[in-house]
């Protein structure tokens, strides 16, 4: 995209692709999560209930991943962008793991919760999650065996719904990375930019299921894409300034 001031409001959604090359599985891809597990058995409020030792064992396992897992380039990309930009640039995640903090990225939504967040279903409370939990963990804070990880599951309101629907009703830019726009709400929210006048950008591996909504479609594998469309932005804001 030609001709940005650097005042643009930029909102970017990233999605499983974003983290896929730092060695983290996606969920639809061939080998993807969702090919393995059924997602109504470990990623519903009803499975939870049904088998619960099951459900803390696939997110034992995923959050011991996402802590040995590094941010790529993509991730590392996107938190220049938040620092070099000078309009601001919000980053709504749908992943659940910690990669964009850990390259420094600053204004962050994790739409879909958090690995690393526990979350107490009797009184509310949130803590940072052991390594391991299990179903009769005791609530620090009301000891109640009602312990269930920080995640929103299907059927579920993900978090902090208003702020990002506020922010896709303000942003000139909307860009998805790495997000196969399968899952509501999320997957409407190039319809719900692009309504109120942003320009969409679709940044993937393949083009996404919802890839019509888009004003432009770039390809590729994110650890290359993002980086460069970063820099394309960043160089029309340093030449501006140059003059
Ligand atoms: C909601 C938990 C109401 C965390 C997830 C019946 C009853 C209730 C709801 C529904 C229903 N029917 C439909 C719904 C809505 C439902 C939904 O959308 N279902 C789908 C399956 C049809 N949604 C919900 O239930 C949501 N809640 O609707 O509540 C409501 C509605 C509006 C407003 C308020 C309330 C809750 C959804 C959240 C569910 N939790 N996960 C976890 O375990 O991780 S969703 C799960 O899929 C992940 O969290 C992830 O966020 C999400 C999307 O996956 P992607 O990130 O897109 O990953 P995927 O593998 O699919 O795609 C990877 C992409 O990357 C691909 O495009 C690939 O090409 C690309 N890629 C791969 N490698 C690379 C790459 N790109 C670039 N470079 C690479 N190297």
């Amino acid at each position: 995209m030609q001709g940005l001031s650097g005042n643009e409001f930029i909102v970017i959604l990233t999605g499983a692709g974003l983290s896929a090359e730092s060695g983290l599985g996606t969920f639809r891809d061939k080998d993807g999560l969702w090919t393995r597990y059924d997602l109504e058995e470990v990623a519903t409020p009803e499975g939870f209930a049904r088998n619960p030792a099951l459900v803390h064992e696939f997110y034992n396992a995923r959050r011991a991943n996402a802590r040995a897992a590094q941010p790529n380039a993509g991730h590392q990309a996107l938190a220049r962008l938040q620092r070099d930009w000078p309009g601001d640039v919000l980053i709504v995640t749908q992943n659940v793991d910690g990669l964009h903090e850990a390259a420094g990225a600053q204004g962050l939504i994790h739409m879909h919760g958090i690995l690393d967040g526990a979350l107490c279903a009797a009184c509310g409370h949130r803590w940072t999650a052991p390594a391991v939990m299990a179903p009769q963990d005791p609530c620090p804070a009301c000891a109640a065996p009602a312990t269930r990880p920080d995640i929103v599951w299907f059927g579920e309101m993900p978090y902090q719904m208003e702020e990002i629907w506020f922010a896709l009703r303000q942003c000139d830019l909307f860009v998805a990375i790495g997000t196969s726009g399968t899952v509501y709400p999320a997957a409407a929210f190039a319809q719900d930019a692009g309504r109120a006048g942003a320009h969409c950008i679709e940044i993937n591996a393949e083009p996404s299921a919802v890839t019509q909504d888009f004003d432009e479609v770039i390809l590729g594998p994110a650890s290359q894409t993002v980086p460069d469309w970063v820099a394309s932005l960043l160089a029309q804001v340093t030449r501006k300034a140059d003059r």
